[in-house]
């Protein structure tokens, strides 16, 4: 406890008047927990959070349409067992208002606000050497100091926007989905362009064609997207799964992307469950082009994301590329409109697979026109709407679905400086470099949750956060009880981690010389292309995090 006894700092005190043991930036889900976990071993804590309150992603991402592409009832806390029997979801795949109010709830019944300062932006993060702490600024100028840092920043929190010529011209209305008004944006009437088809724009897209007078869809490239499943919760269902959530959680510590693979017995009849024998066989080049036509028949266009070859097979790729857009066309009425909507120059498996509700039936509507920015690229926004080289559009309404500075954005723009004054900017110049997305050489007693080179956005991000979290909340606890002062990785560790982060990605489909994704960097101007995630699956990481806890931190210095 040497370091609480040095000394308090005027501002940023625990209610106790102490400086706390560990300070965590961000209150999105991976904070909350942090908070929550770190104060149940008795460490003090303070959460620093710029949101009014907390969520994290689902704090920020209000957009019309938002929702999880993972069930409900495994996006949720396994930490506590009162809280998966209490909480009741409506729906499989929840929305974003479920999820936040999900995620206040957890903030009520732990209490964790009472260590959470809102409104409250880091701007610095510095690694003081002398006093062995961190000093974190404030956009406003307050200090906080604590021994301990965690970066609970999120993966996908730094929405980004283009920089079009003219844009601040625009006097219409202008939002972007990841930074969505608390308040209900009022469409009825309005002439609404949006700029994006991810997964943000693709979500976004059917409801603001409901709500608006008219809507302009900018598309850039054309997503592979997969119909959703809608389902209202049952609540026999959901009780099913609270009498085997021990079994559930134990499935997903198990499982290559953190999800059970736990089906309702009891609850789903006989004759209503899918019959696994008639299930499409694991692989795509093993059917004739009849079994493959009358596999998305029978099972839709998800289908194809059951064939493991498409992921790792060019030839199988391909022919599930072509069968997706045979598909598409029989979707859409107008051939142009269709055609226009085909992914071509990459192919399903690259980005993350986006899931929609009558994403294609919109472009259907007689209030819907699609733009394809590659014929006619925009020239510039001005007072009243977008041009292209073809035409000007009139809009009152401008939206950006276009994206996020993902996994390391709002690490580099907390401007961390660790052993020395290193700049971590100046350490990831040619792409992050960490261990296990855990820590960074350099910068002790730094830990990042869901960082770089670890599952993360390819695994159930609240198992993922709970595995890290807990494991550095174990680290804390070993250091302290091992009367060692600091932690962080060798050197050596750093690099032949990441030298097998891009290994096991090599020759996948995420890689590919076509692919063009967030996960590499790819959406953003100047980013070194490098694939961030960790794909090498959750239980072989997991188990790779556990040696070096059981092995007393070997690949790490201690001080
Ligand atoms: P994404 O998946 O990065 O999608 C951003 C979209 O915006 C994509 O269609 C981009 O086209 C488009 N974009 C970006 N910049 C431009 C410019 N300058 N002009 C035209 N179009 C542009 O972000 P999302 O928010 O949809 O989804 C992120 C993740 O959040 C998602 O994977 C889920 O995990 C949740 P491009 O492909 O770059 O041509």
């Amino acid at each position: 406890m040497a370091d609480r006894a040095q000394g308090q700092v005027s501002q940023g005190q625990t209610p106790e008047g102490q400086m706390p043991d560990v300070l965590v930036v961000g209150a999105g889900f991976a904070g909350m927990y942090a908070v929550h976990r770190f104060r149940s071993q008795g460490l003090s804590v303070k959460a620093l959070e710029a949101g009014s309150d907390v969520g994290g992603t689902w704090y920020w991402n209000r957009y019309p349409g938002a929702r999880c592409d993972v069930p409900s009832l495994e996006y949720s806390y396994g930490f506590s067992a009162e809280l998966e029997q209490e909480w009741d979801w409506p729906e499989v795949f929840s929305a974003q208002a479920d999820i936040l109010r999900y995620a206040n709830h957890v903030a009520d019944k732990f209490d964790l606000r009472r260590d959470m300062q809102f409104d409250t932006r880091v701007v610095a993060v510095e690694w003081l050497d002398d006093a062995h702490r961190w000093r974190l600024t404030t956009e406003a100028g307050e200090r906080f100091e604590a021994p301990f840092c965690v970066m609970a920043t999120g993966c996908l929190s730094i929405p980004i926007t283009p920089s079009v010529p003219g844009a601040a011209d625009f006097r219409g209305e202008v939002y972007h989905t990841g930074m969505w008004p608390k308040e209900p944006v009022d469409l009825a009437g309005k002439r609404v362009g949006i700029i994006g088809t991810g997964s943000s724009g693709v979500q976004a897209i059917p409801e603001l064609a409901r709500q608006a007078a008219h809507l302009t869809v900018f598309q850039r490239t054309p997503v592979y997207t997969v119909p959703a499943n809608r389902k209202r919760m049952r609540p026999d269902v959901q009780q099913e799964f609270r009498e085997h959530y021990r079994e559930i959680r134990e499935m997903q510590q198990n499982n290559q992307g953190g999800v059970s693979t736990f089906r309702p017995r009891k609850s789903v009849r006989r004759e209503a469950r899918v019959d696994t024998t008639n299930a499409p066989p694991t692989r795509l080049l093993d059917l004739t082009s009849e079994q493959r036509r009358d596999a998305i028949d029978r099972f839709g266009l998800g289908a194809l994301l059951a064939f493991r070859d498409v992921y790792s097979d060019a030839r199988a790729n391909e022919i599930a590329n072509e069968l997706y857009r045979d598909t598409v066309r029989t979707m859409v009425r107008d051939p142009d409109t269709a055609e226009r909507l085909l992914p071509k120059t990459y192919g399903l498996g690259c980005k993350r697979q986006v899931i929609d509700r009558d994403y294609y039936d919109t472009f259907n509507r007689d209030n819907v026109t699609l733009v394809d920015l590659v014929e006619t690229p925009v020239d510039t926004v001005d007072a009243t709407g977008v041009r292209t080289s073809a035409r000007h559009y009139e809009l009152d309404v401008l939206v950006y679905a276009t994206g996020f500075d993902a996994m390391t954005g709002a690490l580099l723009r907390a401007n961390i400086r660790g052993r020395g004054g290193r700049k971590l900017a100046d350490k990831w110049r040619d792409g992050p470099v960490a261990y296990l997305g855990l820590q960074m050489a350099g910068f002790p007693n730094l830990f990042t949750v869901t960082g770089p080179g670890s599952p993360s956005v390819l695994c159930n991000m609240l198992v993922a956060i709970e595995q890290h979290v807990n494991w550095i909340g174990n680290c804390i606890g070993w250091l302290r009880a091992n009367g060692a002062r600091t932690i962080e990785p060798r050197e050596e560790s750093e690099t032949g981690w990441i030298a097998h982060v891009n290994e096991v990605a090599e020759g996948t489909m995420f890689t590919a010389p076509t692919c063009n994704s967030w996960y590499l960097g790819a959406n953003v101007p100047g980013k070194a292309r490098i694939f961030m995630p960790y794909v090498g699956g959750y239980p072989r990481y997991r188990a790779r995090c556990e040696r070096e806890a059981a092995h007393r931190y070997e690949g790490f210095a201690l001080g």
